[in-house]
Protein backbone atom coordinates (compact mmCIF):
# COMPACT_ATOMS: atom_id res chain seq x y z
CA UNK A 1 0.00 0.00 0.00
CA UNK A 2 1.43 3.61 -0.83
CA UNK A 3 0.67 5.76 1.61
CA UNK A 4 1.15 10.22 1.12
CA UNK A 5 3.20 11.65 3.10
CA UNK A 6 4.18 15.41 1.44
CA UNK A 7 2.37 17.54 -0.47
CA UNK A 8 4.82 20.10 -2.50
CA UNK A 9 1.85 21.94 -4.41
CA UNK A 10 1.41 22.65 -7.96
CA UNK A 11 4.85 22.22 -9.95
CA UNK A 12 5.89 23.34 -13.60
CA UNK A 13 8.19 21.01 -15.51
CA UNK A 14 11.40 21.93 -13.78
CA UNK A 15 13.44 22.09 -16.73
CA UNK A 16 11.05 23.76 -18.55
CA UNK A 17 12.67 27.24 -19.11
CA UNK A 18 10.23 29.38 -20.82
CA UNK A 19 9.90 32.07 -23.16
CA UNK A 20 7.15 35.33 -22.49
CA UNK A 21 5.01 34.21 -24.96
CA UNK A 22 4.95 30.52 -23.25
CA UNK A 23 3.30 31.56 -19.87
CA UNK A 24 -0.09 31.43 -20.33
CA UNK A 25 0.28 27.36 -21.78
CA UNK A 26 2.74 26.69 -19.04
CA UNK A 27 2.12 22.74 -17.99
CA UNK A 28 1.89 22.15 -14.09
CA UNK A 29 0.66 18.97 -12.02
CA UNK A 30 0.08 18.39 -7.86
CA UNK A 31 3.68 17.37 -6.54
CA UNK A 32 2.89 14.86 -3.69
CA UNK A 33 4.64 11.81 -2.91
CA UNK A 34 3.92 8.48 -1.43
CA UNK A 35 6.10 5.27 0.36
CA UNK A 36 4.91 1.74 -0.22
CA UNK A 37 4.81 -0.14 2.38
CA UNK A 38 5.90 -2.86 0.79
CA UNK A 39 8.78 -2.07 -1.07
CA UNK A 40 10.12 1.28 1.31
CA UNK A 41 10.01 3.01 -2.55
CA UNK A 42 9.20 6.48 -2.01
CA UNK A 43 8.29 7.69 -5.47
CA UNK A 44 6.04 10.23 -6.90
CA UNK A 45 2.32 9.99 -6.33
CA UNK A 46 1.27 11.03 -10.09
CA UNK A 47 4.29 11.07 -12.52
CA UNK A 48 4.04 13.30 -15.41
CA UNK A 49 4.62 11.96 -19.22
CA UNK A 50 8.18 11.17 -19.91
CA UNK A 51 7.92 13.18 -23.38
CA UNK A 52 6.71 16.62 -21.72
CA UNK A 53 10.45 16.30 -19.55
CA UNK A 54 12.97 14.76 -22.06
CA UNK A 55 13.06 15.75 -25.27
CA UNK A 56 14.78 17.65 -27.73
CA UNK A 57 14.52 21.04 -25.92
CA UNK A 58 16.11 18.97 -22.67
CA UNK A 59 17.81 21.92 -20.61
CA UNK A 60 20.29 20.01 -18.42
CA UNK A 61 24.07 19.66 -19.96
CA UNK A 62 26.48 17.70 -17.52
CA UNK A 63 29.29 18.52 -19.29
CA UNK A 64 28.81 22.10 -18.85
CA UNK A 65 29.39 21.75 -14.94
CA UNK A 66 33.56 21.05 -14.60
CA UNK A 67 33.29 19.28 -10.89
CA UNK A 68 30.75 16.37 -12.94
CA UNK A 69 32.78 16.00 -15.57
CA UNK A 70 35.26 15.43 -13.82
CA UNK A 71 33.79 12.85 -12.06
CA UNK A 72 32.44 10.91 -14.86
CA UNK A 73 36.21 10.74 -16.04
CA UNK A 74 37.31 9.49 -12.32
CA UNK A 75 34.24 7.02 -12.49
CA UNK A 76 35.33 5.81 -16.10
CA UNK A 77 38.85 5.01 -15.44
CA UNK A 78 37.97 3.39 -12.07
CA UNK A 79 35.40 0.91 -13.60
CA UNK A 80 37.78 0.13 -16.48
CA UNK A 81 40.72 -0.85 -14.21
CA UNK A 82 38.29 -3.23 -11.78
CA UNK A 83 36.15 -4.70 -13.85
CA UNK A 84 37.46 -4.61 -17.35
CA UNK A 85 34.48 -4.30 -19.24
CA UNK A 86 34.52 -4.75 -23.46
CA UNK A 87 30.76 -3.89 -23.97
CA UNK A 88 29.84 -0.59 -22.64
CA UNK A 89 26.24 1.05 -22.55
CA UNK A 90 24.85 3.96 -20.74
CA UNK A 91 21.44 4.54 -20.03
CA UNK A 92 20.80 8.61 -20.40
CA UNK A 93 24.51 9.66 -21.93
CA UNK A 94 23.43 13.37 -22.19
CA UNK A 95 25.82 14.73 -24.20
CA UNK A 96 28.50 11.95 -23.46
CA UNK A 97 30.63 13.02 -20.29
CA UNK A 98 31.11 9.28 -19.34
CA UNK A 99 30.85 7.80 -22.15
CA UNK A 100 33.47 9.44 -23.91
CA UNK A 101 36.22 7.89 -21.60
CA UNK A 102 35.21 4.35 -23.59
CA UNK A 103 35.97 3.51 -27.05
CA UNK A 104 33.13 4.12 -29.64
CA UNK A 105 32.96 0.75 -31.54
CA UNK A 106 32.51 -1.18 -28.06
CA UNK A 107 30.17 1.48 -26.73
CA UNK A 108 25.83 2.30 -27.14
CA UNK A 109 24.60 5.43 -25.56
CA UNK A 110 20.59 5.41 -24.76
CA UNK A 111 19.35 9.29 -24.43
CA UNK A 112 16.03 9.97 -25.48
CA UNK A 113 16.34 13.90 -25.58
CA UNK A 114 16.93 14.17 -29.54
CA UNK A 115 19.89 17.20 -28.78
CA UNK A 116 21.76 15.54 -26.34
CA UNK A 117 21.42 11.95 -28.43
CA UNK A 118 22.98 14.30 -31.75
CA UNK A 119 25.75 14.78 -29.58
CA UNK A 120 26.81 11.41 -28.84
CA UNK A 121 26.11 10.14 -32.17
CA UNK A 122 28.41 12.89 -33.30
CA UNK A 123 31.10 11.68 -31.63
CA UNK A 124 30.67 8.21 -33.61
CA UNK A 125 28.53 6.65 -30.68
CA UNK A 126 25.61 4.18 -31.41
CA UNK A 127 23.11 6.51 -30.28
CA UNK A 128 19.16 4.93 -29.67
CA UNK A 129 16.53 7.50 -28.64
CA UNK A 130 13.99 5.31 -27.48
CA UNK A 131 13.42 5.25 -23.66
CA UNK A 132 14.83 2.28 -21.31
CA UNK A 133 12.73 -0.44 -21.54
CA UNK A 134 12.27 -4.27 -22.47
CA UNK A 135 11.60 -4.07 -25.72
CA UNK A 136 14.67 -1.75 -26.34
CA UNK A 137 16.88 -4.40 -24.46
CA UNK A 138 15.46 -7.08 -26.72
CA UNK A 139 16.28 -4.74 -29.74
CA UNK A 140 19.61 -4.15 -28.55
CA UNK A 141 20.93 -8.22 -27.45
CA UNK A 142 19.51 -8.72 -31.02
CA UNK A 143 21.35 -5.90 -32.97
CA UNK A 144 24.66 -5.64 -30.82
CA UNK A 145 24.73 -8.89 -28.10
CA UNK A 146 24.95 -8.71 -24.62
CA UNK A 147 26.84 -6.19 -22.58
CA UNK A 148 29.37 -6.38 -19.76
CA UNK A 149 28.79 -3.06 -18.14
CA UNK A 150 25.77 -1.12 -17.94
CA UNK A 151 26.26 2.12 -16.22
CA UNK A 152 23.74 5.15 -15.27
CA UNK A 153 24.10 8.53 -13.70
CA UNK A 154 21.59 10.46 -12.18
CA UNK A 155 18.64 8.88 -14.53
CA UNK A 156 17.59 5.24 -13.13
CA UNK A 157 15.37 7.62 -10.54
CA UNK A 158 13.74 9.12 -13.70
CA UNK A 159 12.52 6.08 -14.91
CA UNK A 160 8.57 5.37 -13.55
CA UNK A 161 8.08 1.51 -14.23
CA UNK A 162 11.45 0.24 -12.57
CA UNK A 163 10.26 -3.40 -12.84
CA UNK A 164 10.31 -3.34 -16.47
CA UNK A 165 14.06 -0.85 -16.32
CA UNK A 166 15.81 -3.67 -14.53
CA UNK A 167 14.50 -6.50 -16.48
CA UNK A 168 15.78 -4.56 -19.05
CA UNK A 169 18.91 -4.85 -17.55
CA UNK A 170 18.94 -8.52 -16.77
CA UNK A 171 18.21 -9.49 -19.86
CA UNK A 172 20.72 -7.55 -21.33
CA UNK A 173 23.93 -8.01 -18.96
CA UNK A 174 26.54 -10.83 -19.85
CA UNK A 175 26.30 -13.58 -17.10
CA UNK A 176 29.27 -12.11 -15.43
CA UNK A 177 27.93 -8.06 -16.21
CA UNK A 178 27.56 -5.61 -13.78
CA UNK A 179 25.11 -2.89 -13.76
CA UNK A 180 26.32 0.28 -11.86
CA UNK A 181 23.67 3.43 -11.39
CA UNK A 182 24.06 6.23 -8.98
CA UNK A 183 21.04 8.36 -8.17
CA UNK A 184 20.20 11.03 -4.96
CA UNK A 185 20.23 9.07 -1.87
CA UNK A 186 17.38 9.32 -0.01
CA UNK A 187 18.71 9.19 3.54
CA UNK A 188 21.65 12.46 2.63
CA UNK A 189 17.48 13.95 1.11
CA UNK A 190 16.28 13.36 4.98
CA UNK A 191 19.23 14.41 6.84
CA UNK A 192 19.55 17.42 5.05
CA UNK A 193 15.67 18.72 4.69
CA UNK A 194 17.06 18.76 1.03
CA UNK A 195 13.21 18.33 -0.25
CA UNK A 196 14.17 19.85 -3.55
CA UNK A 197 15.20 16.43 -4.72
CA UNK A 198 11.72 16.31 -5.71
CA UNK A 199 10.85 17.30 -8.75
CA UNK A 200 8.95 15.87 -11.54
CA UNK A 201 11.83 14.01 -13.42
CA UNK A 202 12.70 12.06 -10.09
CA UNK A 203 10.16 9.74 -10.08
CA UNK A 204 11.45 8.18 -7.11
CA UNK A 205 13.96 9.03 -4.49
CA UNK A 206 16.29 5.62 -3.86
CA UNK A 207 17.27 4.30 -0.56
CA UNK A 208 19.42 1.14 -0.77
CA UNK A 209 16.59 -0.85 0.91
CA UNK A 210 14.15 -0.16 -1.05
CA UNK A 211 16.21 -0.98 -4.53
CA UNK A 212 17.72 -4.38 -2.88
CA UNK A 213 13.58 -5.25 -2.60
CA UNK A 214 13.27 -4.44 -6.51
CA UNK A 215 16.49 -5.09 -7.69
CA UNK A 216 15.75 -8.70 -6.43
CA UNK A 217 12.24 -9.36 -7.71
CA UNK A 218 13.67 -8.61 -11.06
CA UNK A 219 16.45 -11.11 -10.79
CA UNK A 220 19.26 -8.73 -10.07
CA UNK A 221 21.13 -8.31 -6.34
CA UNK A 222 23.25 -5.18 -5.25
CA UNK A 223 26.70 -6.19 -4.24
CA UNK A 224 28.53 -3.38 -3.31
CA UNK A 225 27.37 0.62 -2.34
CA UNK A 226 29.41 3.41 -2.84
CA UNK A 227 28.24 7.09 -1.26
CA UNK A 228 29.43 10.03 -3.29
CA UNK A 229 29.23 13.39 -2.16
CA UNK A 230 27.98 14.91 -5.78
CA UNK A 231 24.48 16.04 -6.11
CA UNK A 232 24.52 16.84 -2.32
CA UNK A 233 24.77 13.37 -1.99
CA UNK A 234 24.34 10.24 -3.90
CA UNK A 235 24.93 6.27 -3.83
CA UNK A 236 26.55 4.62 -6.63
CA UNK A 237 24.84 1.27 -6.03
CA UNK A 238 27.12 -2.16 -8.15
CA UNK A 239 24.52 -5.06 -9.10
CA UNK A 240 24.76 -8.35 -10.81
CA UNK A 241 22.59 -11.51 -11.64
CA UNK A 242 20.91 -13.12 -8.57
CA UNK A 243 22.87 -16.21 -8.94
CA UNK A 244 26.69 -14.57 -8.33
CA UNK A 245 27.24 -14.93 -4.91
CA UNK A 246 29.29 -11.69 -3.75
CA UNK A 247 27.45 -9.17 -1.97
CA UNK A 248 30.04 -6.65 -0.09
CA UNK A 249 30.03 -5.29 3.33
CA UNK A 250 28.99 -1.87 2.09
CA UNK A 251 25.72 -3.60 0.86
CA UNK A 252 24.93 -4.18 4.79
CA UNK A 253 26.09 -1.23 6.59
CA UNK A 254 24.33 1.08 4.14
CA UNK A 255 21.15 -0.75 4.43
CA UNK A 256 21.77 -0.90 8.70
CA UNK A 257 22.57 2.86 8.48
CA UNK A 258 19.26 3.37 6.72
CA UNK A 259 16.87 1.50 9.12
CA UNK A 260 18.91 2.77 11.91
CA UNK A 261 17.36 6.11 10.57
CA UNK A 262 13.86 4.52 9.90
CA UNK A 263 13.71 4.76 6.67
CA UNK A 264 11.81 1.38 6.63
CA UNK A 265 8.77 3.78 8.73
CA UNK A 266 6.27 5.61 7.02
CA UNK A 267 6.37 8.12 10.59
CA UNK A 268 10.14 9.27 9.58
CA UNK A 269 9.02 10.38 6.23
CA UNK A 270 5.91 12.07 8.32
CA UNK A 271 8.70 13.58 10.93
CA UNK A 272 10.56 14.69 7.46
CA UNK A 273 7.19 16.27 6.28
CA UNK A 274 7.15 19.14 9.26
CA UNK A 275 10.42 19.75 8.52
CA UNK A 276 9.52 21.00 4.82
CA UNK A 277 6.67 22.59 6.36
CA UNK A 278 8.81 24.66 8.51
CA UNK A 279 11.47 25.34 6.29
CA UNK A 280 8.95 26.89 3.57
CA UNK A 281 7.68 29.34 6.43
CA UNK A 282 11.09 30.34 7.73
CA UNK A 283 12.85 30.66 3.72
CA UNK A 284 9.60 32.76 2.86
CA UNK A 285 9.54 34.64 5.84
CA UNK A 286 13.06 35.71 5.21
CA UNK A 287 13.24 36.77 2.05
CA UNK A 288 10.63 38.70 2.55
CA UNK A 289 11.66 40.52 5.65
CA UNK A 290 14.89 41.10 3.48
CA UNK A 291 13.08 42.99 1.09
CA UNK A 292 10.83 44.88 3.13
CA UNK A 293 14.40 46.34 4.20
CA UNK A 294 15.32 46.89 1.04
CA UNK A 295 17.79 44.27 0.41
CA UNK A 296 18.27 43.41 -3.32
CA UNK A 297 18.14 39.27 -3.16
CA UNK A 298 19.87 37.27 -6.64
CA UNK A 299 19.90 33.54 -7.62
CA UNK A 300 23.05 31.34 -8.66
CA UNK A 301 21.97 28.16 -10.45
CA UNK A 302 18.80 27.65 -12.22
CA UNK A 303 18.28 24.30 -11.22
CA UNK A 304 15.37 21.96 -10.84
CA UNK A 305 15.60 22.13 -7.43
CA UNK A 306 15.66 25.43 -7.08
CA UNK A 307 12.52 24.99 -9.39
CA UNK A 308 10.59 22.89 -6.56
CA UNK A 309 12.17 25.79 -3.83
CA UNK A 310 10.75 28.18 -5.76
CA UNK A 311 6.99 27.26 -6.38
CA UNK A 312 6.24 25.11 -3.47
CA UNK A 313 7.56 28.07 -1.56
CA UNK A 314 5.80 30.87 -3.08
CA UNK A 315 8.94 32.64 -4.41
CA UNK A 316 8.60 34.77 -7.83
CA UNK A 317 10.31 37.69 -9.06
CA UNK A 318 8.91 40.24 -6.21
CA UNK A 319 11.28 38.32 -4.20
CA UNK A 320 14.33 37.63 -5.97
CA UNK A 321 15.40 39.70 -9.16
CA UNK A 322 17.24 37.16 -11.12
CA UNK A 323 18.76 33.85 -11.12
CA UNK A 324 22.19 33.30 -12.94
CA UNK A 325 22.98 30.86 -14.70
CA UNK A 326 25.99 29.04 -16.81
CA UNK A 327 24.10 27.09 -19.02
CA UNK A 328 23.50 29.04 -22.64
CA UNK A 329 20.30 27.36 -23.34
CA UNK A 330 18.73 28.60 -19.69
CA UNK A 331 19.67 32.31 -20.39
CA UNK A 332 17.28 34.83 -21.36
CA UNK A 333 14.10 32.26 -20.67
CA UNK A 334 12.00 32.51 -17.31
CA UNK A 335 12.37 30.18 -14.76
CA UNK A 336 9.89 27.81 -14.82
CA UNK A 337 6.65 28.66 -12.57
CA UNK A 338 8.19 31.45 -10.85
CA UNK A 339 9.20 33.11 -14.12
CA UNK A 340 11.95 35.23 -12.35
CA UNK A 341 14.49 36.12 -15.27
CA UNK A 342 17.56 33.91 -15.98
CA UNK A 343 20.43 35.80 -17.20
CA UNK A 344 24.39 35.14 -17.70
CA UNK A 345 26.34 35.28 -14.56
CA UNK A 346 28.70 38.24 -16.97
CA UNK A 347 25.85 40.18 -17.17
CA UNK A 348 25.01 40.86 -13.69
CA UNK A 349 27.07 42.74 -11.03
CA UNK A 350 26.76 41.02 -7.52
CA UNK A 351 27.94 43.73 -5.69
CA UNK A 352 24.87 45.13 -6.58
CA UNK A 353 23.15 42.71 -4.83
CA UNK A 354 22.94 42.11 -1.10
CA UNK A 355 22.10 38.61 -0.63
CA UNK A 356 22.81 35.17 -3.30
CA UNK A 357 20.23 32.53 -2.62
CA UNK A 358 22.12 29.24 -3.66
CA UNK A 359 19.58 27.38 -6.18
CA UNK A 360 22.93 25.20 -6.86
CA UNK A 361 23.60 24.67 -2.98
CA UNK A 362 25.41 21.17 -4.16
CA UNK A 363 28.27 23.64 -5.58
CA UNK A 364 28.18 25.95 -2.12
CA UNK A 365 32.31 25.76 -2.30
CA UNK A 366 32.96 26.22 -6.07
CA UNK A 367 30.08 29.02 -5.37
CA UNK A 368 31.51 30.27 -2.61
CA UNK A 369 35.17 30.41 -3.77
CA UNK A 370 34.58 32.04 -7.27
CA UNK A 371 32.27 34.82 -5.42
CA UNK A 372 34.54 35.34 -3.01
CA UNK A 373 34.48 39.33 -4.06
CA UNK A 374 31.04 38.93 -2.86
CA UNK A 375 31.24 37.98 0.10
CA UNK A 376 34.54 40.52 0.49
CA UNK A 377 32.60 43.31 -0.61
CA UNK A 378 29.57 42.56 2.32
CA UNK A 379 27.43 39.63 0.06
CA UNK A 380 25.99 36.88 2.33
CA UNK A 381 24.28 34.00 1.19
CA UNK A 382 20.97 32.50 1.59
CA UNK A 383 20.93 28.62 1.62
CA UNK A 384 17.92 26.16 3.16
CA UNK A 385 19.86 23.23 3.42
CA UNK A 386 20.28 21.75 5.79
CA UNK A 387 18.42 24.82 7.65
CA UNK A 388 17.12 28.10 6.14
CA UNK A 389 20.21 30.42 7.35
CA UNK A 390 23.01 33.20 5.51
CA UNK A 391 26.32 32.79 5.58
CA UNK A 392 29.33 34.96 4.30
P1 LIG B 1 22.64 20.83 -10.77
C1 LIG B 1 19.89 18.08 -12.73
O1 LIG B 1 19.37 18.73 -11.57
C2 LIG B 1 18.77 17.46 -13.50
P2 LIG B 1 19.80 20.21 -11.16
C3 LIG B 1 18.70 15.98 -13.43
N1 LIG B 1 17.32 15.57 -13.36
C4 LIG B 1 19.28 15.37 -12.25
O2 LIG B 1 18.90 14.29 -11.88
C5 LIG B 1 20.33 16.09 -11.53
O3 LIG B 1 20.84 17.15 -12.30
C6 LIG B 1 21.41 15.20 -11.12
C7 LIG B 1 24.53 26.12 -12.83
N2 LIG B 1 25.77 26.61 -12.19
O4 LIG B 1 23.81 20.09 -11.26
C8 LIG B 1 24.71 25.05 -13.86
C9 LIG B 1 26.02 27.96 -12.18
O5 LIG B 1 25.26 28.76 -12.74
O6 LIG B 1 22.64 21.20 -9.34
C10 LIG B 1 23.42 24.27 -13.75
O7 LIG B 1 22.40 24.86 -14.54
N3 LIG B 1 27.16 28.42 -11.57
C11 LIG B 1 19.38 15.39 -14.59
O8 LIG B 1 19.38 21.14 -12.24
C12 LIG B 1 23.04 24.41 -12.29
O9 LIG B 1 23.72 25.57 -11.80
C13 LIG B 1 28.03 27.57 -10.94
O10 LIG B 1 29.04 28.06 -10.40
O11 LIG B 1 19.23 20.45 -9.82
C14 LIG B 1 23.48 23.22 -11.45
O12 LIG B 1 22.56 22.21 -11.61
C15 LIG B 1 27.72 26.17 -10.92
C16 LIG B 1 28.66 25.22 -10.22
C17 LIG B 1 26.59 25.73 -11.55
O13 LIG B 1 21.39 20.02 -11.15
Amino acid sequence: MKKEFLDLGRQPIANKFLKEDEISDEFFFDLKVVFDEETKLVSLKDFVKPELMFNDEYAYSTSLSTPMVNHFKETAEMLKMKFKPKKVLEIGSNDGPFICNFPTEDSICVEPCDNFARVTADMGYITSTEFWTTDLSEKIVSQHGYIDLIYSANCVCHIQDLDDAFKAVKNLLTPGGIFVFEDPSLLRMLERGSYDQIYDEHAHIFSVIALDNLLRRNGLKIFSVDNLSVHGGSNRIYANHIESSLVGDSVRQSINEEMVFGLDQFETYQIFADRVKKSKEVLHRKLSNLKHNGKRIVSIGATSKSTTVFNYCGIDSSLIDCITDTTPDKQGLLAPGSHIPVVDRESVNLNDYDYAFLGAWNFKSVIANKESEFVKNGGKFITHVPEVMDFS
